[in-house]
């Protein structure tokens, strides 16, 4: 495991992924509300926060926007994706390799698995040749571990997320990326069973100010290193606000009263 206390994903030992992956695993649905949050510039000038440690997205995105980012954003490459088109079995296609991001400029990749997927032995082999490559490159490599696929009934109970929590750290992953299980002892229980693999929550679909900040609060009280976040920043009309907001939950460790009064 990469000690990765210095490393560009981190600050002070806390994790803020700001998460543009939706064109492609959403499609354009997810850019409805707010117009201009298609545009990926808007969510790289919001990555510039000091609050957000790197911002995670697809290749083609990094191509095109990393390059006038590059002294100000940390980027952290996603090696898989798929559309929302897809029927079949959850899957989700490798589109890059470990080489190609670190040219791109990426300080860290990451990689979906979704164990119970009747793909998720393939997908598992892939990770593999993934953890190894980003091992040699010295990369952290973050797992958005997300149990899903025909045999699992609800893929964010406690002991699912745990068991998400702990395939990460079976696998390799320096950061497991998981959904929250709705509690913070459902959290616990997944920072627990992760050991040395730190936890992040995934954000989800765009709640209030309130719900959003009290689970991201959960998350840190209950052993979590922060969390990879999409839409509850971008969908806003305002990411900075919500950006200070959770500067001050997850670095400072700030009331979530205290953090909506600011
Ligand atoms: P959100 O905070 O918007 O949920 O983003 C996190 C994320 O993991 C994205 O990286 C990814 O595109 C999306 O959620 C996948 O969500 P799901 O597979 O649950 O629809």
């Amino acid at each position: 495991m990469l000690d990765i206390g210095d490393a560009p994903l981190t600050r002070d030992g806390k994790i803020l992924i700001l998460a543009y992956d939706h064109g492609l695993e959403h499609g354009p649905v997810d850019f409805t509300d707010v117009p201009e949050s298609a545009d990926p510039q808007r969510t790289f000038e919001a990555a510039t926060h000091p609050a957000v440690t790197s911002i995670a997205v697809q290749k083609g995105v990094a191509e095109a926007y990393y390059p006038s980012y590059e002294d100000d954003v940390d980027l952290l490459m996603k090696l898989n994706g798929t559309s929302n088109l897809w029927m079949g079995e959850p899957d989700s296609a490798v589109n890059c390799s470990v080489e190609y991001a670190r040219e791109v400029g990426a300080s860290s990749v990451g990689f979906t698995l979704y164990g119970g997927s009747n793909h998720e032995i393939e997908m598992a082999e892939e990770f593999r040749e993934v953890q190894e490559d980003a091992r040699a490159h010295d990369l952290p490599i973050v797992m958005w571990s997300y149990p899903r696929g025909q045999g699992l009934k609800n893929d964010t109970s406690d002991e699912v997320i745990a068991y998400a929590a702990r395939q990460a750290l079976e696998l390799g992953a320096d950061v497991a990326k998981v959904k929250y299980p709705g509690s913070k002892e459902g959290m616990k229980h997944a920072v627990r069973m992760a050991g040395r693999t730190k936890v992040v929550m995934s954000g989800g679909s765009k709640t209030s100010d309130r719900e959003f900040l009290e689970s991201v609060k959960a998350v840190i009280d209950a052993g979590g290193k922060g969390l990879a976040v999409g839409r509850n920043v971008w969908q806003r009309e305002n990411p900075e606000r919500i950006l200070d907001a959770l500067e001050q939950v997850i670095f400072e460790e700030a009331s979530v009263d205290t953090a909506l009064e600011e």
